[in-house]
């Protein structure tokens, strides 16, 4: 969504025509009171509450902060190139970003996911999805690294997505753009939307053991926008929630075509009913498919990425009992589901009230057939027969709930700018703060699970502009912590992140720190192009392939005189990094190669193919500081004619 018109839309709506100079209150550094600075200082040496990991948006990225600092500990990367870390470069690393359109180099994360186990965070796994190039990636936490990606069907657009159940059974993903089913038929004028485009809702299992995820199977509903989504938990568990706009089903200027009816949907999806219907071989196997699932693996230190032709998809529309839309107010962005599963949140971004829907009340509406009618084939739920209340006049541009596990729930307002927390019983508003400016996402330490640990909220805005010292017409986005812990929130520290974050989700520091790995233990590397020692490192040719077998350790490399390479060869250097020591990368970089460099982590092996495109010396160096004498970290490489 275009938030910057909304910022304009939504002033105008207010009457509240100002420019962003006389908006900026007056003394807002004054507005955070006097411990705000001990209850965020994390002294030299000391470590943070809670491991924060970060949404980068546009930049691909995940980013790990420790709260309540806000310290950046660590750019993970995902779906975008990495120089830093070698992410892309290397041969081991480059089939992680492969598609099914090849290599896409990019994309746009909005979700994060911790993984759960009986409702809580059990600090194993992060979730994130590619809304571009649809995508989802698991994040290894012992390694802090992208362990997995695979790559969607059927979809145009992975915004509502990854959302997890309470067991981690399910990685879930809606599409943001309905698009006629891939394979055959995606060849239609765009005007029949109505007729040939679907919306489909992906459920990826996961290994318990070691995570792997599989396309289980999909579920194949009419043309419509999922935005976003959240597992049913606790009493609510076996079912999945989907906000749902652009019920209009229009595929031209949604701004306007899209914002007309007075309610669009949450859809409600019966998982455990999915898998009966699975069982009973109702589900449709389609097998014109590509898309790809990459794995890196950490004893081979290689990723590979496999093609997929083949999914199950179950209709919606033929399965009864599988899905029940919910009428919900305009156009919903978030929907959120309470710690005790009970109340579903829709956050419908021109709506001036939040609708709260109570799980029970559904399943009685559902019972009792209370329906309004049907939309594409599946029943509609009266609105009063599945509402638990209304927030009234809570704010402007509702987008996001997160929950404090003390019965209150704080929502995000874009166009109001401000978090305001509310009871989720007796929806009453307790308390507003301003943030700076335009929240978009906002999150509450375990917010979404069935234990939330309400010390902190934390607004990650859409627009910074005078919250730091200019740089420029761009400025970094920006997150703001508060105190909740108390009736007030209290502002305590603003800090700028790395692209611009959506959600993110933070964890107590414990549940990661301990399972943190320290070293690859050099016994285990099974790379095939694995070298032991500097004993056994060498220059192998086959032909016009050149493997250079290359150890690293305090400061030198083995060999560091390389000679018998010929311009046009493939050269592949094969560095091992020998050292057994926490914290001792080294890298690997030669004057004008185009594959960039490598960072390679003690015990692990890493590839970088050179194409030499010109005879001469090449000398090579370590990028990584690493001892006193890193500067003689270094080697030539002699390139003679063919
Ligand atoms: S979205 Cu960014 S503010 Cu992509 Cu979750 Cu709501
Ligand atoms: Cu190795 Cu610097």
């Amino acid at each position: 969504m275009n938030f910057k018109k909304y910022v304009l839309f939504g002033l105008a709506t207010a009457g509240m025509l100002l420019s962003f100079e006389s908006c900026k209150p007056k003394g807002a550094g004054n507005a955070v009171s006097g411990n705000a600075a001990e209850k965020t200082y994390v002294a030299p040496g000391q470590y943070d509450e809670f491991y924060n990991f970060a949404s980068g948006g546009f930049s691909g990225q995940l980013s790990v902060y420790g709260l309540p600092s806000g310290r950046l500990l660590r750019v993970i990367p995902v779906f975008s190139l990495d120089p830093e870390k070698g992410w892309g470069f290397s041969e081991e690393t480059k089939p992680m970003l492969e598609t099914s359109h090849g290599s896409v180099p990019w994309d746009d994360l909005h979700h994060v996911q911790l993984s759960k186990t009986d409702g809580d965070y059990d600090g194993r796994w992060v979730f994130a999805n590619a809304n571009n190039t649809p995508r989802i990636a698991r994040i290894d936490l012992t390694t802090f690294r992208t362990a997995e990606i695979l790559e969607l069907p059927n979809s145009g657009g992975n915004h509502s997505s990854p959302f997890i159940t309470e067991n981690t059974e399910y990685v879930v993903a809606g599409t943001r753009f309905s698009v006629p089913m891939d394979g055959e038929g995606g060849d239609v004028p765009i005007n029949t939307y109505k007729q040939n485009f679907r919306g489909t809702l992906s459920f990826v299992s996961v290994n318990k053991d070691n995570g792997n995820m599989e396309l289980a199977f999909q579920i194949e509903t009419p043309g419509v926008n999922y935005d976003l989504s959240r597992a049913g938990k606790g009493v609510s568990h076996g079912w999945f929630f989907f906000s749902t706009y652009n019920t209009e089903q229009a595929n031209t200027l949604l701004e306007v075509n899209a914002s007309k009816n007075d309610k669009d949907f949450v859809l409600a999806v019966n998982w455990k009913k999915a898998e009966e219907y699975l069982k009973a071989g109702k589900g449709k196997k389609v097998s014109n498919l590509k898309y790809v699932h990459n794995k890196y693996d950490d004893h081979t230190h290689t990723a590979t990425s496999t093609l997929k032709t083949e999914t199950i998809v179950l209709n919606a529309e033929e399965l009864e009992g599988l899905c029940y839309y919910i009428p919900c107010p305009k156009s919903p962005h978030g929907v959120d589901v309470d710690p005790s599963g009970e109340y579903i949140v829709g956050s419908g971004k021109l709506a001036a009230l939040i609708p709260v829907f109570s799980f029970s009340k559904i399943q009685k509406a559902i019972a009792g057939k209370q329906f309004e009618g049907e939309f594409g084939g599946i029943p509609v739920i009266k609105y009063e027969a599945a509402l638990h209340g209304e927030v009234e006049k809570p704010g402007l541009g509702p987008l996001h709930t997160e929950f404090d596990g003390r019965g209150n729930a704080i929502t995000s307002f874009f166009v109001s700018s401000e978090l305001v927390k509310w009871n989720i019983k007796d929806l009453k508003i307790l308390d507003r703060v301003p943030t700076f400016y335009s929240v978009g996402h906002l999150m509450i330490p375990g917010g979404d699970t069935k234990s939330p640990e309400g010390k902190y909220v934390v607004a990650y805005n859409k627009i910074t502009k005078d919250r730091f010292l200019p740089t420029g017409p761009e400025l970094a986005h920006s997150a703001q912590i508060y105190d909740i812990s108390g009736d007030k929130m209290q502002l305590l520290l603003d800090f700028p992140t790395i692209g611009e974050p959506h959600y993110a989700q933070a964890v107590k520091a414990e549940k990661v720190k301990d399972r943190s790995l320290k070293i690859f233990k050099i016994e285990e590397n099974k790379h095939p192009f694995f070298t032991k020692g500097e004993n056994e490192a060498r220059v192998e040719r086959k032909g016009n392939d050149v493997h250079v077998y290359l150890t690293t350790i305090r400061s030198h490399f083995a060999p560091d005189n390389i000679e018998g390479i010929q311009q046009g060869d493939n050269v592949y250097f094969h560095v091992t990094n020998i050292e057994q020591d926490w914290d001792m990368p080294h890298g690997f970089a030669i004057k004008g190669a185009r594959n960039g460099e490598l960072l390679v982590l003690p015990g692990e092996t890493q590839t970088l193919k050179w194409v030499p495109d010109r005879i001469g010396i090449f000398p090579f160096y370590c990028t990584d500081f690493c001892s006193a004498l890193h500067q003689e970290m270094q080697g030539y490489i002699r390139v003679s004619k063919k």
